[in-house]
């Protein structure tokens, strides 16, 4: 798979060095900053690519206002500005950059720790309006205090090492980090509900999920400390707004910092304006190196895309990862050429819903199964649904009219039939009372059938132009018939080809420069499909 990414949009004030990048390899792109929603509608269906930080709602309205748009590319971690199941519903990528924020977020989560401790944002402000009040300042020591990261990923890491360096006890808890693991960067995780009780400061370090959202509440917060400070660099929401002010005025909750919010920018802001409370807006990945580290990541990623090395940060098509190689793409053009020859050899359609089983022989075929599966629903879907079927949007729309799919890799098993290579790639398909089997290989570097229901082409039958399937009995004899046939509806045969027989069922394929109208039947054989690949 080959991606064309000419001309690119950069919005929402991204690092002018992403430009940069990307107009070193010939790209094309145009900077625009605070468009109308009108401007963004006709900007985007002139481009290839966009990249956004925060500002620009990539949303359904506007995806659908692009044929042209194939990737989102967010200089930031997360994607909340971006639609992305309506983005993957029409085809186009979504990227971000996970790893650029990660030494800023954990540097502001580790100021927001100390500016609570010692009460700076307030006892500055304090000074700047002239009052010299030192006894309301009275701080705390962070040494010897429990921290508590909820979250413990990149970010969480880091805030870790940091905030050892000031003698605290870390503890924290995650999901996917093992025990082991965090207590080799010297983290006690624990249970979420053990971690409540022995925590002075509790920071918080996941993603907004539906798991995540209100994670800290009146519930958690009854079960902490008295006095506990609560600090969420990371995403508005983990933390119950209404239940920490609650906490704020009960005093059970010592102080809070918060660089995020369930709304930004917050219309209510009875949180920020509390004097126990620390707040910033939004500025946990706001330093210039992390901007410029996240444009140069993100520009990288569309490069390395266009010259097809592995992708990275890709967001709603996993299994494209590896489809970019050279090596893939004529596998990824035979399973699309066998969706393809699947799909019309069970025409008509008494059913809408099918199955397709398919199995990868060999080594290198196994390797790619992410996305030949993909491939091979593009191939059977194109003309069954709407145009644009790419290997993004090929499997939700593949599940939406009720294709079900099953792909097993063989890897030390080479091809079931005497196929020359070993690797291959087998399909069943089922659909009403039809079922075709079909095997093909791209070991050559071409589309290549080597059997169709049994029926063997022992040296291959190269899938392209526009090809006629015809069945027949092996004691018949119909050659003669398809090639006259043929010849009087005038169309360039370039060749004829006829599989080994089974003992009920002989093929016989021709190939023609273009598609061609048989009125009449030929006698001997039955044109079961043709296609044009
Ligand atoms: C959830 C999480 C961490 C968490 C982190 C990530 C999917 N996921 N969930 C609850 N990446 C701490 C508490």
């Amino acid at each position: 798979m080959s991606f064309r990414v000419k001309r690119v949009l950069l919005l929402d004030g991204v690092d002018p060095v992403c430009g940069q990048i990307l107009m070193d390899v010939g790209i094309s792109v145009t900077t625009r900053n605070k468009l109308t929603k009108e401007q963004l509608l006709k900007e985007v269906a002139e481009h290839d690519g966009v990249i956004v930080r925060s500002a620009t709602k990539v949303t359904e309205e506007v995806l659908a206002a692009s044929d042209r748009l194939r990737i989102i590319g967010r200089a930031g971690t997360g994607v909340d500005n971006i639609d992305v199941q309506a983005a993957t519903r029409h085809g186009v990528i979504v990227m971000n950059t996970p790893g650029g924020n990660t030494l800023s977020a954990a540097e502001h989560t580790c100021a927001m720790v100390c500016a609570l401790s010692r009460c700076l944002p307030q006892a500055c402000a304090a000074l700047k309006a002239g009052s010299w009040d030192r006894k309301s300042f009275l701080g705390y020591e962070l040494h010897g205090k429990t921290l508590a990261i909820i979250g413990l990923g990149r970010i969480g890491r880091e805030v870790a090492k940091r905030m050892q360096a000031f003698g605290m006890t870390i503890i924290g808890y995650d999901p996917v980090t093992p025990v082991e693991v965090a207590a080799e960067w010297g983290v006690e995780s624990l249970p979420l509900e053990s971690v409540w009780p022995r925590a002075d400061y509790i920071t918080v370090h996941t993603p907004l999920l539906p798991h995540t959202k209100n994670l800290i509440n009146d519930e958690v917060l009854a079960k902490c400390k008295s006095g506990v400070r609560i600090v969420n660099v990371a995403r508005g929401g983990i933390v119950d707004e209404a239940a920490l002010l609650r906490a704020l005025e009960a005093g059970t909750c010592g102080g809070a910092a918060l660089d995020v919010f369930q709304e930004e920018p917050p219309t209510d802001l009875t949180l920020c304006k509390h004097p126990k409370v620390v707040c910033t807006p939004h500025l946990g990945a706001n330093t210039v190196e992390a901007q410029r580290r996240v444009a140069v990541e993100v520009a990288q990623q569309i490069v390395d895309m266009v010259n097809g090395r592995p992708l990275v940060g890709v967001v709603n098509a996993p299994g494209l990862t590896n489809a970019t190689n050279d090596a893939c793409k004529p596998w990824i053009e035979l399973a699309q050429a066998l969706g393809c020859l699947a799909n019309h050899l069970s025409q008509p359609v008494e059913t809408p819903s099918l199955t397709l089983n398919v199995d990868l022989y060999g080594s290198e075929v196994s390797k790619m199964e992410a996305f030949l599966g993909p491939a091979l629903l593009v191939g059977l879907l194109k003309g069954m649904t709407q145009n644009g079927i790419n290997l993004v949007n090929a499997p939700m729309l593949a599940k939406e009219v009720g294709v079900s799919f099953v792909v097993r890799t063989h890897p030390d098993k080479p091809a079931p039939l005497a196929c020359s290579a070993t690797d291959a790639i087998q399909v069943e398909i089922l659909r009403g009372f039809k079922s075709h089997a079909l095997l093909g290989s791209a070991a050559a570097g071409q589309a290549t059938l080597y059997a169709l229901d049994g029926c063997v082409w022992e040296s291959g039958l190269t899938l392209g132009r526009n090809m006629l399937f015809f069945s027949a009995s092996p004691s018949a004899s119909p050659l003669a018939a398809i090639a006259t046939q043929l010849m009087a509806v005038h169309a360039v045969v370039t060749s004829l080809l006829s599989s080994a027989p089974t003992n009920k069922e002989v093929w016989h394929v021709a190939r023609t420069n273009s598609t061609v109208d048989l009125t009449t039947g030929v006698p001997g054989a039955r044109l079961v499909a043709q296609v044009t690949f």
